[in-house]
């Protein structure tokens, strides 16, 4: 089943990338490189990559630091303009940045097509947002004899530390809200897949955003990451990833003396969906699918739990099964392949003695065969029957779909126990009753409702994406008022009477 751009990618299957950190356009060598190979295909080798020491990450700092003032002068439309570019730039690189999202990252064609795509709607969708919020400065109404002038500028530097599960799409989300806000940018892909940061940033250098304005530092948490939180000029932190280290950030930036420092956090989920008995089964069923198993379950807005009501529910664990026979595991870049591995050794070995675990306190319903002679970290798409949420301690990031059946009188119960898990991230409703869809919506605290549909894929503009509580800080990616953390704003107030100027002009 070979699609007509199949031979385009087919030019990428051997090629070996090179990153490391990048400092003022200049790309460093730090300490021996290691080694990145394809999590679908042991021993697969993709490149390598030279990791960030301390003292590169003191030098990315500075750089940043002493080109704030140059970028800061920059007017927004060029900012904006440079970003539009890069966009137009991605595009023209499409096929190189899909195989190197299905080699690296181990996602599938049809999710490394929608990778790229979403980077390139968030550098155009933030452009024309940073162009309406950074417009010139506005005349606020007040007495006459004053002037009140409003104006939003950048922070400073900003760190944007940005996850693997979206290596392109949430690296560049970060990092252009950040920079078109007029902030120059250290960032921190994860370790996992810094491959594609590079490239990206060597784009965004070709695409003309200037070398002092974007700064790359590959590396560990530990080293990279703890520098960045600590550092006094780092003037603010966009983060994606786990609820456990944007709280290791956040009690970082507390320390600090010089400053109290915003924290952008989009964190982890334990999401629900809820099914009664007017639902329709089928499209409950192909919903949650798609809902938990895309992406081998590795999205932070996935469906980890599926509420159904008890009339019902044998009825959806039969369809279900049926759906998760069909669903084809395999090497990611086969466009046959629904589902590709999860990221790396660690991840598979947590995921399987979870499904172990679990299964001993319920019941595993389903599993999809792996194809025989599969060679990577795949993971079995996995049904396992529970009773209670609270059983699932923290999120469990890839393809294991967990079930409750719940009783129609108990459904007030259901609410308070996924409001308890004290996430909020996404919800899925299947139901034909609208007063009850509306009611579950309003009750259940997460940022991202989703009636008769599925649950993932938020698109940039359209759905605006984030949550609350364990989830994340807010403000929404992909939405109006996400830019508004990445600025200062200043209010000069003057009395234009003092040096004898016509105030009536004003
Ligand atoms: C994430 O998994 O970190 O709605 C974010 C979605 C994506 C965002 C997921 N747009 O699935």
């Amino acid at each position: 089943q070979r699609q007509p751009f199949h031979a385009e990618l087919e030019k990428w299957q051997d090629h070996q990338w090179q990153a490391g950190p990048i400092i003022n356009g200049q790309p460093q060598q730090d300490g021996e490189p290691r080694q990145v190979s394809c999590p679908a295909q042991h021993g697969q080798v993709v490149g390598q990559v030279s990791d960030a020491s301390a003292t590169t990450a003191e030098q990315a700092i500075a750089a940043a630091h002493s080109g704030f003032a140059q970028w800061q002068k920059t007017s927004v439309e060029r900012r904006a303009v440079a970003l539009e570019q890069l966009a137009d730039l991605l595009e023209q690189h499409s096929s190189e940045l899909i195989a190197l999202c299905v080699r690296e990252a181990g996602k599938t064609l049809q999710d490394s097509i929608d990778e790229v795509r979403e980077a390139v709607d968030f550098c155009r969708y933030y452009a024309q947002q940073g162009r309406q919020l950074c417009a010139d400065p506005q005349l606020m109404p007040g007495p006459t004899g004053e002037s009140n002038i409003l104006s939003v500028e950048g922070r400073g530097v900003f760190a944007c530390i940005s996850p693997w599960n979206f290596p392109l799409a949430i690296f560049l989300g970060q990092v252009a809200a950040a920079l078109v806000t007029g902030n120059t940018v250290v960032a921190k892909p994860a370790e996992q897949t810094s491959l594609i940061a590079g490239r990206t940033v060597e784009l965004m250098l070709e695409a003309g955003i200037p070398a002092y304005a974007i700064q790359l530092l590959p590396g560990s948490g530990a080293v990279v990451g703890q520098a960045l939180s600590d550092d006094e000029r780092v003037a603010g932190v966009c983060f994606t990833g786990s609820t456990e280290t944007a709280k290791r950030i956040n009690l970082s930036l507390a320390q600090r003396d010089g400053a109290i420092v915003p924290l952008i956090a989009e964190t982890g989920g334990q999401n629900a969906m809820i099914v009664d008995s007017t639902a329709l089964p089928e499209q409950v069923v192909k919903d949650a699918v798609h809902s938990a198993f895309a992406s081998a379950g590795q999205r932070c807005s996935a469906l980890r739990v599926l509420y159904v009501q008890d009339d019902i529910a044998d009825r959806v664990i039969d369809l279900l099964q049926g759906a998760m026979a069909e669903l084809r595991v395999g090497y990611p870049g086969n466009y046959a392949s629904d589902l590709g591995p999860v990221i790396d050794a660690s991840a598979q070995q947590k995921l399987l003695s979870h499904i172990d675990q679990i299964s001993q306190q319920g019941k595993l319903l389903y599993q999809t065969p792996l194809p025989a002679q599969i060679d990577g970290y795949f993971v079995a798409p996995s049904l396992i029957e529970i009773s209670d949420i609270s059983q699932l301690e923290e999120e469990k990031f890839g393809p294991i779909l967990h079930l409750i059946r719940y009783k129609a009188k108990n459904l007030a119960q259901v609410i308070d126990a996924i409001n308890n898990t004290g996430f909020g991230l996404t919800l899925g409703i299947h139901t034909r009753n609208e007063g009850l869809a509306q009611s579950i919506a309003r009750r259940v605290r997460v940022g991202n409702v989703y009636i008769n549909r599925n649950q993932i894929g938020a698109m940039v503009g359209v759905q605006p994406f984030g949550g609350q509580g364990l989830s994340g800080t807010g403000p929404k990616a992909g939405g109006p008022h996400y830019l508004q953390r990445f600025v200062t704003e200043r209010t000069v107030t003057n009395n234009l009477t003092a040096i004898g100027g016509n105030a009536n002009l004003l």
